[in-house]
């Protein structure tokens, strides 16, 4: 007991001096790191989503990967769809993008084309090594239509519904545009705006509503996510007036503050002073015409 408490002997301080020289070259080897370099996922998204049928791209971006190995597997179906270079799981769906970079780097990205409700789910990308390093991605296939007629007449009722289909995760966030501007209570006092969340069917529904329209309604609608990229869908609107022409004039002077050039009148568009104006336009482009005439012959 005493011996261990307080060494002195010569072969207690070898024994020392041995362990420190073990831990010296140990952070040696480390610092220069030439066995001791592990892989390592670089930073990327792992949370995507896609519209049904467009291309959905896994990132997995890894350095230092040196001789180990790359997969991908699906998670919810527990099984492999690429091991090394070679697509494991046949499918024309799967592709795997190997794309060597700079400083060790190298993209092991799996694509899946014209995606479906079905490849919605998590991925793993791993790494095959004695430690195993993996990086999760969650992918969302969505769907988003708008539904509603194109073409209304004037004072009839505006209801367009955009319906955002898919998994449990769909965004609820949607917002209406009108030729890219957001429809705000401000601007638009006229409109009604809707939401409901329908969990038996999946979907997230966002309706617009205005209960007799006016011609500067006419534009490009446009419904999507205040956060998540790539959900949204657009319908255009045409607002007319098949009653008769009479009808167009007088809605032009009643709403003379506003600008709606081209007006859509039974199936022909017209611009709001072609009429009454014709007969003067004629008159003077006639003057021009024999000015230009009388010009031409004198010079
Ligand atoms: C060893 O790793 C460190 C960081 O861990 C790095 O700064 C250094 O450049 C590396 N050395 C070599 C030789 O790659
Ligand atoms: C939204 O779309 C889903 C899937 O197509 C459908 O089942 C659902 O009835 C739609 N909802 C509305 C309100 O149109
Ligand atoms: C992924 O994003 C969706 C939509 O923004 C969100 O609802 C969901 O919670 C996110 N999932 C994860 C795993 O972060
Ligand atoms: C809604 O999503 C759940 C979970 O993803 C799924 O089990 C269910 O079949 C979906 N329902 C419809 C109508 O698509
Ligand atoms: C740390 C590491 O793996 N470095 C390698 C990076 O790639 C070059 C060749 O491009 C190798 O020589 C290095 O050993």
């Amino acid at each position: 007991m005493d011996k261990l408490i307080y060494p002195t002997t010569p072969v207690f301080v070898l024994w020392i001096m041995f362990l420190l020289t073990q831990v010296i070259t140990e952070s040696v080897e480390q610092f220069t790191n030439k066995s001791f370099i592990n892989p390592v996922f670089l930073p990327s998204v792992t949370n995507i989503t896609v519209k049904r049928g467009s291309l959905a791209v896994l990132p997995c971006s890894i350095q230092y990967l040196q001789d180990k190995q790359v997969a991908w597997r699906s998670v919810d179906e527990d099984k492999f769809l690429t091991i090394g270079k070679k697509t494991w799981f046949k499918s024309d769906q799967i592709i795997l993008e190997h794309i060597p970079l700079s400083d060790n780097i190298t993209n092991w990205d799996l694509l899946i084309k014209n995606s479906e409700f079905i490849n919605g789910g998590m991925y793993e990308c791993q790494i095959t090594s004695t430690v195993d390093l993996t990086r999760r991605v969650q992918l969302n296939i969505l769907e988003i239509t708008i539904k509603g007629h194109r073409s209304i007449d004037r004072g009839e009722r505006i209801f367009l519904v955009c319906n955002v289909t898919g998994g449990p995760d769909i965004p609820t966030d949607i917002m209406w545009y009108k030729d890219g501007h957001p429809i705000t209570s401000r601007g638009f006092p006229h409109a009604i705006i809707t939401k409901y969340k329908s969990k038996v069917k999946n979907s997230s529904i966002t309706e617009f509503i205005v209960d007799r329209s006016v011609f500067s309604d006419t534009g490009v609608y446009t419904c999507k996510s205040k956060t998540v990229k790539n959900v949204k869908a657009k319908i255009s609107l045409q607002i007319g007036d098949t009653v008769n022409f009479k009808s167009v004039s007088e809605d032009l002077k009643e709403e003379k503050g506003e600008q709606f050039s081209p007006v859509y009148t039974s199936g022909s568009l017209q611009t709001s002073n072609s009429c009454h104006k014709l007969p003067l336009s004629l008159f003077t482009k006639s003057v021009f015409i024999i000015i230009t005439l009388i010009y031409r012959l004198t010079v």
